[in-house]
């Protein structure tokens, strides 16, 4: 099936899904393995990932490339962290057609002003986009695609600007009525007192995601309840191996030896494994005289 068309499924299922971060084509490999059924390409690990920060500072074609990576290693879908859509209506609906191209599933915007800042930071002192032009960019984009399972989902930064529900709800609803196929509803409070009130007033019109970074402790039965389609564990790969290379590398720089380092990191032949090199013995057998 194409991965559009799964994530098309995964969204539209009544069932509450999962998507978890990858920002390469090796940690999209390691969220397949463990069973997940579509990968969050998160903008803050990508371009972390890449030494830089969340600001747009790596340009839409660099991102393009780590996510061709990505695409290419995996079968599951993926969903694209497309920020603002990289400019205005104009940039946002070429990359759809590039996103496309490689068999990305998927692709959120959020209606902030580029280059956005991530919402964590700062973020009652970031503008939101007007209403009407992110509700032409939905529809541009909508119009650009070719697969007809391709989605487009929109985020609302309300609450993380610090409007209230009302705001969420106006917008939300413009950006449904524009054509998005999702709403991600964000929150940087650390309990769910917002987003319960906006599936309240929401109640089921069209499919929401949630990303509960803040909200880490929330039950995940919760969601479950309020009849979220889909959650997004955002941040987590990268911030694991953040603080597995600190340590190994702490330690190899401290004991000058690889003593005590040999057994705390993967073996040789599960990267070797991961990167299929078995395939390639195989194939110089057949190939090569
Ligand atoms: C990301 O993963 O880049 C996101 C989610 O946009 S957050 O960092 O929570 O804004
Ligand atoms: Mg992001």
């Amino acid at each position: 099936m194409k991965k559009s068309t799964q994530f098309k499924q995964l969204i539209q299922s009544p069932q509450t899904e999962y998507l978890m971060e990858a920002h390469n084509g090796l940690s999209a490999k390691i969220v397949q393995e463990a069973g997940f059924k579509g990968i969050w390409a998160s903008g803050l690990s990508i371009s972390a990932a890449l030494g830089v920060r969340d600001n747009n500072e790596a340009s839409w074609t660099q991102v393009m490339d780590v996510l061709e990576f990505m695409s290419d290693a995996t079968s599951v879908p993926i969903l694209l962290d497309g920020d603002t859509g990289y400019g205005n209506f104009n940039n946002a609906r070429r990359l759809v057609k590039k996103l496309e191209q490689r068999q990305i599933a998927a692709v959120c915007i959020e209606d902030k002003i580029f280059p956005k800042t991530n919402s964590f930071i700062n973020g009652e002192a970031q503008p939101l986009a007007d209403v009407d032009e992110f509700c032409g960019k939905i529809k541009a984009m909508k119009d650009a695609q070719n697969d007809e399972d391709f989605m487009v989902i929109a985020r609302v930064e309300a609450f993380i600007a610090g409007w209230g529900l009302d705001e969420m709800l106006r917008r939300a609803e413009a950006y449904r009525q524009a054509g998005a196929d999702a709403i991600l509803a964000h929150s940087k409070r650390s309990d769910l007192a917002e987003i319960e009130a906006f599936m309240k007033e929401w109640s089921g019109r069209h499919p929401v995601v949630l990303v509960p970074t803040k909200y880490y402790s929330t039950p995940t039965v919760r969601f479950h309840e309020l009849g979220i389609n889909a959650i997004i564990w955002a941040n987590h790969n990268l911030r694991a191996s953040v603080d597995a290379m600190q340590k190994i590398t702490k330690k190899i720089f401290t004991e000058a030896s690889l003593i005590h380092v040999e057994k705390q990191v993967a073996p040789l032949e599960e990267i070797f494994r991961l990167q299929d090199a078995e395939e390639l013995q195989q194939a110089e057998k057949k190939y090569l005289p």
